[in-house]
């Protein structure tokens, strides 16, 4: 036994103190699917969503205990996807406790010399009752085509500077009908479409002019099958 307590003690040097590792973590609109990455070596930086997807943005913790931080939209191109709170329960995991917080806040971002809305939401939890598990919950709407990022900032580890940043490409809805799905009738719409070569002056023939060459062909019916059955809403 005496040849244990050194060892203990070289064990209590080294052993680094463990702090609560929070995340956020992007799923589509069921709020459990996983949305891929673009390249699985690149964390963050997302697959192309159709305008009009909805997705989710799940603050996690693995410890218990006082948190506080924010997701914000940092959108330097003008509002191209928006955030939105349920409803004040709504977006407030049990895990997070009783006395957990969600507030939307609005702020303005200046981009050569142009002040921007954009909006995000500041989170507390509960110091006294939050356990590890899914915290909060919010919803993100891709507005229009472009790329648009929300940044996620753990406050207590750093008041400055953002956990990570995630990046969203919105590109043009593959759900013409707009019926919320990308499925046979849209099919259906492209191929009315089909060889038209006037898109320029024809509302890009009713969006089926996916890459906005000027006509309707195989590699749009390429980026239409690329989202076959995903939903808008
Ligand atoms: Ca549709
Ligand atoms: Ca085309």
């Amino acid at each position: 036994m005496k040849k244990l307590i050194p060892f203990i003690l070289v064990l209590a040097v080294i052993t680094p103190a463990v702090y609560a590792q929070v995340s956020a973590r992007v799923c589509l609109a069921d709020g459990n699917t996983p949305l891929k990455l673009a390249d699985p070596c690149v964390p963050f930086v997302y697959r192309p969503i159709m305008v009009g997807t909805h997705l989710t943005i799940i603050v996690d913790s693995d410890a218990g205990g006082y948190w506080y931080g924010a997701l914000t939209i940092w959108d330097t191109n003008q509002n191209y996807g928006r955030l939105y709170m349920r409803d004040f329960n709504g977006s407030i995991f049990p895990a997070a406790g009783e006395m957990a917080l969600i507030l939307e806040f609005l702020g303005t971002q200046t981009v050569d010399e142009v002040a921007h809305d954009t909006n995000g939401f500041q989170f507390s939890g509960d110091e006294d009752n939050a356990v590890p598990g899914d915290w909060f919950i919010v919803d993100y709407n891709a507005i229009d085509t472009g790329t648009c990022s929300v940044i996620f900032f753990d406050w207590i580890t750093d008041e400055v500077y953002p956990l990570c940043q995630m990046s969203f490409t919105h590109v043009p809805t593959r759900d013409f009908n707009d019926d919320g799905i990308v499925n046979f009738k849209d099919f259906v719409l492209l191929g009315s479409n089909w060889r038209r070569t006037d898109c320029q002056t024809q509302e890009n023939c009713s969006g089926t002019d996916l890459d906005e060459d000027g006509n309707v062909d195989f590699d749009d019916l390429k980026l239409f099958a690329d989202f076959w059955l995903e939903r808008t809403r």
